[in-house]
């Protein structure tokens, strides 16, 4: 379909998608822990000789100063903290019923087209944008479009930590170009299954949570909060720092399918030196095509995947410290939530702002990919 072009594009809404189940720090470490000693006891010999090395134990403490996560949310939980199996026991879906990630993303979707004051037949395109499909086709977002008995088309796009503010853009653009009036965009990050918790240095890291937003032409916006998208900013740098090989080559390269590194892997140390300064200047470079400064930024919604290198992107950018209000936090309780962690914040954090205050939404990691929204308070 074309429509006539409207000058401009608004976030009218977003929706949250928050599971049940939580797992703290200490219950993870437990786990893990037992877990350790038994592996380590099962191996004393190999270990003694020098043949293998003996694993590591974790800590609550290390992951809190690390990463400043305190909790993470489950999809499912079962499984996970069980020493003979850590990792969730999620029963397989017939093709008759809803999958498991589309069930996430129209929780999600339903409490956004509520905010946005939307129902189905006002969404012209729906896209699933995350860091995995559980699936390759049908498309996710074909599956939630039906669900959600939405008309016009829907597709899936990947783009790991940076898939939500990237189908921001594409969003912006459709409605900009008019070829979309409406769009319902989807983060089911269903990160879990993904998760190594065997491997100390990364079991803490995620948790699973759905984020929704609809964007549409500000002609058409009702909502009592909204946002006008001034400008879309993105760039992308090829690293193997952060790194999953599943894949469906699996099965002819004649591997493990679910081998160590076919699983979510980092070189965490090595990301966060070099993703930092490229943050920096990546968001002083769209701000200054926009003719603005860094002080006319009212609220920073960040990327969520470790309160440390927020905050030193922060002093990097403001040159000092900015409180939870200016640059908020939801990462001690979501933990990495891959894509969907800028729009958490932006979605939980949006109180305090006057109309034609400018915030800045941004996305940071593998990839590496980095995106950013400048936006603007209108409602
Ligand atoms: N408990 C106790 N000690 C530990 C633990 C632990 N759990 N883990 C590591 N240590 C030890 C290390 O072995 C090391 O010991 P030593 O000094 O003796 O060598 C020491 O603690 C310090 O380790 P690090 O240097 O690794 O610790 P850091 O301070 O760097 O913190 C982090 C580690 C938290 C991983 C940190 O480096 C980090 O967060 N970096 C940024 C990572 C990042 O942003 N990555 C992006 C990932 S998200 C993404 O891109 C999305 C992917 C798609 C989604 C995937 C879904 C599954």
């Amino acid at each position: 379909m074309s429509t006539p072009k409207p000058n401009s594009a608004v976030i009218s809404g977003t929706g949250l998608f928050t599971p049940e189940n939580v797992i703290t720090n200490e219950e993870l470490v437990t786990a893990y822990n037992t877990w350790v000693n038994r592996y380590n006891d099962t191996h004393a010999d190999k270990i003694k000789k020098g043949e293998i090395e003996a694993k590591p134990l974790s800590s609550a403490e290390f992951i809190v100063k690390a990463s400043g996560i305190a909790q993470r949310f489950a999809y499912i939980k079962d499984g996970i903290l069980d020493i003979d199996r850590m990792r969730p026991r999620i029963p397989e879906r017939s093709e008759a019923e809803l999958s498991d990630q589309a069930e996430m993303a129209v929780r999600a979707a339903r409490d956004a087209l509520q905010a946005a004051e939307k129902t189905a037949a006002d969404i012209d395109a729906a896209v699933v944008s995350c860091a995995y499909t559980q699936r390759s086709y049908p498309a996710i977002a074909i599956e939630v479009q039906n669900a959600l008995e939405i008309d016009g088309f829907a597709f899936d796009m990947l783009v790991a930590c940076s898939a939500a503010t990237f189908a921001l853009h594409r969003a912006f653009e459709m409605v900009m170009a008019g070829t979309a009036r409406c769009i319902l965009l989807i983060n089911p990050e269903l990160t879990s299954p993904q998760v190594n918790y065997q491997d100390r240095d990364s079991h803490f890291i995620f948790g699973d949570v759905a984020t929704a937003t609809v964007v549409e032409s500000k002609d058409t916006c009702t909502a009592s909060q909204s946002y006008e998208i001034l400008s879309t900013g993105a760039e992308t740098k090829f690293s193997s720092n952060v790194r999953s090989n599943m894949g469906y080559l699996s099965r002819v390269n004649d591997v493990d399918p679910f081998g160590e590194d076919k699983l979510f892997h980092q070189n965490g140390r090595r990301v966060f030196k070099d993703v930092c300064p490229m943050v920096d200047r990546h968001l002083r470079g769209h701000l200054q095509r926009l003719g603005l400064s860094i002080k006319d930024i009212k609220r920073w919604w960040l990327h969520q995947a470790n309160i440390n290198m927020n905050q030193m992107i922060i002093q990097k950018l403001l040159g000092r410290e900015a409180g939870t209000e200016e640059a908020p936090i939801i990462l001690d309780r979501y933990a990495n939530t891959a894509s969907a962690g800028s729009i958490i914040a932006f979605h939980l954090h949006k109180d305090g702002l006057n109309m034609d205050d400018l915030g800045v939404i941004s996305s940071f990691g593998a990839g590496y990919s980095i995106g950013s929204l400048i936006v603007k308070k209108i409602s």
